[in-house]
């Protein structure tokens, strides 16, 4: 090499290693000033600038003597949670690193131990049981956003400290996992064999950082378990380490042999027994003779199929001096790791090592729901300054806000914020009145605000704010419905908007906050207050009754937008506390779905509690079939479609959203028709979810007679099957057209579950059809309802389907009934008798856009 090039590597490598530095990131806890390493060239600076909290401790003994360990930082024994945030690059790959050494052997307490958390995530228990020693964490992780937090909270004993915190960006695709959107990966080892010394190497040696323990630097149970013949040697050619990991040269350049034919070792792991991703790391840095071979297995662990893999470096590195990678992506190792390495029967040499890195995979728990972190963001930021507004980390994870509430789901939601004198003041920030934002401020003089309200709004916030002090109670969301949606379905469970954050208040107030648009798209459609004398305008002093709901009387009304809604007025307000009925319009406001009728707003004032519903102009069920006049002739497709759209909305009721949601009391009037006769259940939600912790409220069987799962009325234990007997009863009356209970109709009987279970036993399902449909219906699409309601109705909850079968079996008799049909409106609208003309294409077309919209759609030809 000449001179010039020898300049030219020294420049790149010295550009390389400037450029790298810059992005590393060297927090010195308790450190004073900012220095140099001398030693690594690092530069590391003080945590002033990262957190206000705890306070510097000098260390007696520092590692070494190093300058980061002169001080530590120890924070205080207490619930709260103390954080670093660190700026990432989302999707990028870091190395985070926290190390601690306590030093303080003359302490009189016992030594630390506490937990460290990476966002959500707990990374790790530090439990210090020798002071001298440096504990040292290390993760590798891909941001999912553009920070990450590190917390220490939770102390068992003393108090949670900390020595360093290092971030080290990653190259390229290094240590890319199939897991990464799930899993971290938590250093459990990283061994350099045949170390030259029993120092660690690292930067600048390998210029990422990483700390490769030497294996002379043994501690209990730590590399031991050496097979006899053990042999170390060394190199000084340089390595081709550009594979996947790029270990550094230096630790490649040396290696174990095992002279007589194996290499063996035994290693506790932190945190195991676990799923972990492995690497092995060889190179060939012995001169092989010409005929000299090495060839090696791996004998332990056991590992199904990877045993008899034949390693043979050179070959599978192609050269010698070239890193060979070989590495499992998920094994699964117990706490002790023993592993041998042992030559074949016709290798001429024993295997060789130079080195190993073993992470275990750390299941990441989701941060808050973002939705709710923004909603808290936009608050704090109207209080810049404030004590209450300066908190660090996520809002939930470890340790919530002493002022925010959170759910106990994943993710988090927020449940309750307590903004005790606050100073909501300033000029409301740009972003609320963009249209997107729209803030309401009546009242708070120490609030400007330039724009206008928005009727529209989706989401409220509301604190109210007395004369001396100023206390918020603000319900954010609902914390105890969250749709459970499976992570992958994220879009389908935003078009459900179970999931929508939302804020309500609990009665007018002096001041709300509304916003909603491009920050949240997903919070469209939520409910919001509207006034009294607004509902009263919209019904005209509720002047036009249209029906009873389960829970009192339901007006019709027309807001000022023209929006037609009907009014339901909560008869038995006692029964509903306060809070239980914010909480239940928190939770209505979140049931999205195409069969459940949407609720759009409420209000409480003067001892009043109403929700607005959307309103549904073909009224309900059980006008169609037991109403009198034209209204009463729904033909059996029509029916079974209605049947599919209530049997879908009960069904996302008990499996779309967590805890689920038992509607008891399913019935004819509360399956309500649109102005397309699309089916969508009502009044659900308001008889609380399935969660065993509401059960203290009181538990009075309701429901409606004739509907009632007689397993629930003897003993009061409500499931999703309760729905479904009472969803068989509607279908019951869909195929006979009768009542659910009548003496003049099943006269001993009662009611139409024995009448029609004793016919259908005998196999006489005609005599249960209701004779409007005569001529009209084909005999195994009513049987397949037939049966599904028998079988909803059985006694035993456990003998009946669940929704999900129920919306099968009735999609299945759509299915018989269409081809039917289909060959009929053939027939009949082209005037020639085709029987067997299903397949026409001109059929399908003509039974789809069949308009059934004016409540009678009977085909012609009848
Ligand atoms: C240390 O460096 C940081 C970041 O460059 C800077 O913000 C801080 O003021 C410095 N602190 C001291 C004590 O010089
Ligand atoms: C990281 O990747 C960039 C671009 O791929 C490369 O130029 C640089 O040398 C790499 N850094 C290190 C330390 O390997
Ligand atoms: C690893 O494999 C196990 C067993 O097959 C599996 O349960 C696990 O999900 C896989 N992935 C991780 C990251 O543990
Ligand atoms: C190596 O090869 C040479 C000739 O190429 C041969 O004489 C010698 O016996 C071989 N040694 C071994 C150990 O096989
Ligand atoms: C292996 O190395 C030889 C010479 O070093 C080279 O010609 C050949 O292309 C390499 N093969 C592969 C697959 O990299
Ligand atoms: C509000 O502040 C006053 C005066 O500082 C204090 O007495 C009162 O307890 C505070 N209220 C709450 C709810 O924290
Ligand atoms: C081949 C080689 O580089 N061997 C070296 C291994 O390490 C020892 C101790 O540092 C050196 O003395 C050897 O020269």
């Amino acid at each position: 090499m000449d001179l010039f090039s020898y300049f030219l590597v020294i420049f790149l490598q010295l550009t390389l290693v400037s450029c790298q530095l810059k992005e590393f990131v060297s927090i010195d806890c308790g450190g004073i000033s900012n220095y140099t390493d001398p030693s690594t060239g690092l530069a590391w600076i003080s945590d002033t600038g990262f957190t206000t909290h705890g306070k510097v401790v000098k260390v007696d003994t520092p590692k070494d003597n190093m300058l980061q360990y002169q001080r530590r930082r120890d924070f205080p024994a207490d619930r709260k949670k103390y954080c670093y945030t660190l700026q990432t690059t989302a999707r990028r790959r870091y190395l985070v690193r926290a190390t601690f050494q306590y030093g303080d052997s003359n302490s009189e307490d016992s030594y630390p131990k506490f937990q460290l958390y990476l966002d959500s995530t707990m990374w790790s228990t530090i439990t210090v049981l020798d002071s001298s020693r440096v504990y040292v964490e290390e993760i590798i992780i891909r941001a999912t956003s553009t920070s990450i937090h590190l917390c220490l909270c939770c102390a068992t004993t003393s108090s949670p400290f900390i020595s360093t915190l290092e971030l080290r960006p990653l190259n390229l695709s290094m240590y890319a996992t199939d897991y990464e959107d799930d899993f971290f990966l938590k250093v459990a080892a990283r061994v350099n064999f045949g170390a030259l010394s029993k120092d660690a190497i690292r930067y600048p040696d390998d210029p990422y950082d990483r700390i490769w323990d030497s294996d002379l630097d043994r501690r209990q149970n730590y590399l031991v378990g050496v097979a006899p013949g053990t042999e170390r040697i060394n190199t000084s050619k340089n390595i081709d380490i550009r594979t996947h990991e790029f270990p550094p040269v230096k630790v490649m350049q040396t290696a174990v042999v095992g002279t007589r034919g194996q290499l063996s070792y035994r290693l506790n792991l932190e945190g195991f027994p676990a799923n972990a991703r492995a690497y092995a790391y060889f190179a060939e840095i012995e001169d092989l003779g010409k005929n000299d071979t090495r060839k090696f297995t791996m004998q332990q662990p056991r590992v199904p199929g990877y045993n008899n893999i034949i390693v043979n470096i050179i070959e599978n590195a192609n050269g010698s001096n070239t890193l060979y990678e070989p590495s499992y992506m998920n094994i699964s190792l117990d706490f002790v790791l023993s592993f041998s390495l042992v030559k074949t029967l016709d290798s001429t040499r024993g295997p060789l090592l130079n080195a190993i890195e073993i992470s275990k995979y750390v299941q990441i728990v989701p941060k808050t729901e973002s939705k709710d972190a923004i909603t808290l963001d936009i608050l704090r930021s109207l209080s810049p300054g404030s004590d209450w507004a300066h908190v660090e980390g996520d809002p939930c994870n470890p340790a919530p806000w002493e002022w925010v509430i959170c759910s106990s789901s994943t993710p988090p939601r927020i449940t309750k914020l307590y903004v005790q004198n606050n100073s909501l003041s300033g000029e409301i920030p740009p972003t609320f009145h963009t249209g997107k934002i729209v803030f309401k401020y009546d009242g708070n003089s120490q609030l400007v605000q330039r724009g206008h309200h928005n009727r529209n709004s989706k989401l409220i916030i509301w604190a109210s704010i007395g004369a001396v002090s100023v206390f918020a109670v603000l319900l954010l969301g609902s914390l105890l419905l969250l749709c459970n949606a499976p992570r992958k379905s994220y879009q389908e469970k935003s078009n459900n908007r179970c999931n929508s954050a939302h804020v309500i208040s609990k009665r007018s107030s002096s001041y709300s906050l509304f916003h909603g648009g491009s920050l949240m798209d997903e919070a469209l459609d939520m409910a919001y207050y509207i006034t009294l004398s607004d509902i009263e305008e919209a019904t005209q002093n509720f002047s036009k009754k249209i029906g009873k709901g389960s829970f009192g009387p339901v007006y019709y009304g027309k807001m000022k937008d023209g929006k037609e809604v009907a009014v339901k007025i909560l008869a038995d307000a006692s029964s509903h506390g306060n809070h239980q009925f914010v909480n239940e319009v928190a939770l209505l406001s979140r049931i999205h779905h195409r069969n459940l009728v949407p609720l759009i707003g409420y209000c409480e004032e003067a001892h009043q509690r109403i929700l607005v519903y959307e309103y549904m102009h073909n009224g309900s069920l059980q006008d169609h079939i037991h109403g009198s006049g034209n209204q009463k002739c729904l033909d059996w497709l029509s029916r079974l479609s209605i049947a599919e759209d209530a049997a879908k909305g009960l069904e996302y009721l008990h499996t779309g959203c967590n805890p689920s949601i038992i509607h008891r009391d399913v019935k004819t009037s509360n399956i309500l028709l649109d102005i397309n006769m699309r089916a969508k259940v009502s009044d659900f939600g308001l008889s609380r979810q399935a969660d065993e912790n509401l059960t203290h409220v009181s538990s009075v069987a309701c429901g409606t007679v004739g509907y009632l799962d007689p397993e629930y009325y003897a003993n009061q234990q409500l499931t999703e099957k309760s729905d479904v007997y009472s969803f068989g009863v509607v279908l019951l009356e869909l195929i006979s057209g009768r009542k659910p209970v009548s003496i003049e109709d099943y006269g001993t009987e009662w009611n139409i579950v024995h009448w029609a279970r004793s016919l259908i036993r005998k196999g006489d399902v005609m005599s249960i059809m209701d004779p409007l449909l005569a001529g009209n219906i084909k005999i195994e699409s009513l049987w397949r309802i037939a049966e599904v309601a028998i079988l909803s109705v059985e006694p035993h909850g456990a003998c009946r389907p669940r929704m999900q079968e129920v919306v099968l079996a009735i999609q299945d008799a759509i299915k018989i009934e269409k081809e039917n049909q289909r060959t009929y409106k053939v027939c009949s609208s082209s005037g020639t008798m085709w029987f067997s003309g299903k397949s026409l294409p001109s059929c399908s077309l003509d039974i789809d856009s069949s308009d059934i919209s004016n409540g009678c759609a009977l085909p012609s030809a009848r």
